[in-house]
This record gives structure tokens, C-alpha cells and sequence, in this order.
């Protein structure tokens, strides 16, 4: 379903059994080297959402190797399955024979940990210095995903369910809209994916940065 130019939903992409194995993944990535947590402001907040990063690890508001905000250790490496996996949602989304699933070379993924109250307010994600697309993967409890337009964070915008197992793939035009998750539904989701409780979103991206 195009929601608009270059974004593209699959409800239902992942099966059952692929989000179980994701959600035992992200488990792992959250021990560390390091830990899933909050991610504080510069402005003295912090973020509801946990986060634990692979390959590089953002920070408001850049990527590093190395999580100076958190324990100073250098963040797990982007194993090349998922890579694998990113070109899978890729060519699903956009068709098999479309050029921008082969070349699509993802070097960092950012998981993000709702709990019911966690929110993620309107935003774009203009760290990465390039303009390929960014595959996220919804798992746990559904949400409320606010799509947004490119010049402000307000209105017109366009609410989307997204729900576990579903794909969204942000590419093109809609590649640096502002978006942001305004509610998650708590106890909605499938007991047999094994999150006893919230959302977990994996997001991959090209970081554009060297080595
Ligand atoms: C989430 N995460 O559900 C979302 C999914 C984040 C974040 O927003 O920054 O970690 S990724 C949604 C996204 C990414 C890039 C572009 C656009 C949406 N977009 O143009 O709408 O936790
Ligand atoms: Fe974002």
C-alpha cells in the first residue's frame, strides 16, 4: 500500500515465527555492549522510547562508533543477515526486479522499545547523509504511526495503523518527512511472537558515513 510517494506499508510481511526470532535478537542487543535505555536530550529531557543501536550508534544529533553518551563502548557490529533482511523488505515493497533493493546497503539499525506510554513526537531523521530509503519493522503491540510532510511538523499528516509483522519502507520523496508515533495500544498483541508487553520497532539505515 503506497501511503504516499516512496512509502510504501506491507501489513503482515514478517511471519510469526521470523518476529520470535527478532524479538530473541533485540533481547541480546539490549544486554550491550550497550544497554537498551532512555536516550538522554541536550535540553535536559529524555526520550521515552529505549533504544539500542547496531554499527553505528546515534546520538541527538549524529552517529558514532562509540556510545560517549552512555558507557563509552563501541556499539555491536550490523550483522549481515539483517542487511540480508533489509533487501528482502526492500524488494517487497517495491517489486523484485527494482534497483533500489539490490544496491541497498544498511549500516546501522536503531530498535526502539515502546512501553504503553511511550510516545515519539514529530520528527525527521537527517542524520544519515543518504537519501536511501529506511526499512522499519513493527513487532509487540500495534500503534499509532503519524506520517507527516517534509516543511513542518503539523498538520497535514496521516495516521496508519501499523501493527506486528507489518513493514513500512520510507524512501524517495517521503524519505525526510517528519513523522512520529503519537500512541501504542497497549495488550494487543500476539502472545506467540513473545514480547510479553509493548513495541518493538527495528529500524535499518544507510548512514553514508566511511567504513
Ligand atoms: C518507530 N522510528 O516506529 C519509528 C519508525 C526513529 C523512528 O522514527 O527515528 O527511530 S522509523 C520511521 C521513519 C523513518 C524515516 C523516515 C520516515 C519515517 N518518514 O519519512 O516518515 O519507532
Ligand atoms: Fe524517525
Amino acid at each position: 500500500v503506497e501511503v504516499a510517494p516512496g512509502a510504501v506499508h506491507v501489513p503482515g510481511w514478517l511471519t510469526v515465527e521470523r518476529q520470535r526470532e527478532l524479538v530473541v535478537a533485540c533481547r541480546e542487543w539490549a544486554q550491550g555492549p550497550v544497554p537498551m535505555r532512555r536516550t538522554a536530550l541536550p535540553g535536559g529531557g529524555v526520550m521515552s522510547v529505549r533504544t539500542v543501536c547496531l554499527g553505528w550508534h546515534w546520538q541527538p544529533y549524529r552517529y558514532t562508533r562509540t556510545a560517549g553518551d552512555v558507557n563509552g563502548a563501541r556499539v555491536a557490529p550490523f550483522p549481515q543477515w539483517l542487511a540480508d533482511l533489509g533487501r528482502a523488505a526492500l524488494a517487497a515493497a517495491y517489486g523484485e526486479d527494482d534497483e533500489r533493493a539490490g544496491g541497498y546497503a544498511p549500516d546501522a539499525a536503531l530498535v526502539n522499545f515502546y512501553d504503553g506510554a511511550a510516545r515519539m513526537g514529530m520528527h525527521q531523521d537527517k542524520e544519515e547523509r543518504s537519501a536511501a530509503p529506511v526499512v522499519s519493522l513493527s513487532i509487540g503491540d500495534s500503534c499509532v504511526f503519524r506520517f507527516g510532510n517534509t516543511e513542518t511538523r503539523n498538520r497535514p499528516y496521516t495516521d496508519v495503523e501499523l501493527l506486528s509483522g507489518d513493514l513500512f519502507v520510507f524512501g524517495g520523496p517521503s524519505r525526510f518527512a517528519f513523522h512520529g508515533v503519537p500512541k501504542v495500544r497497549p495488550g494487543t498483541a500476539d502472545p506467540a511472537v513473545g514480547l510479553r508487553s509493548g513495541r518493538l520497532n527495528i529500524t535499518l539505515r544507510e548512514t553514508g558515513l566511511p567504513g
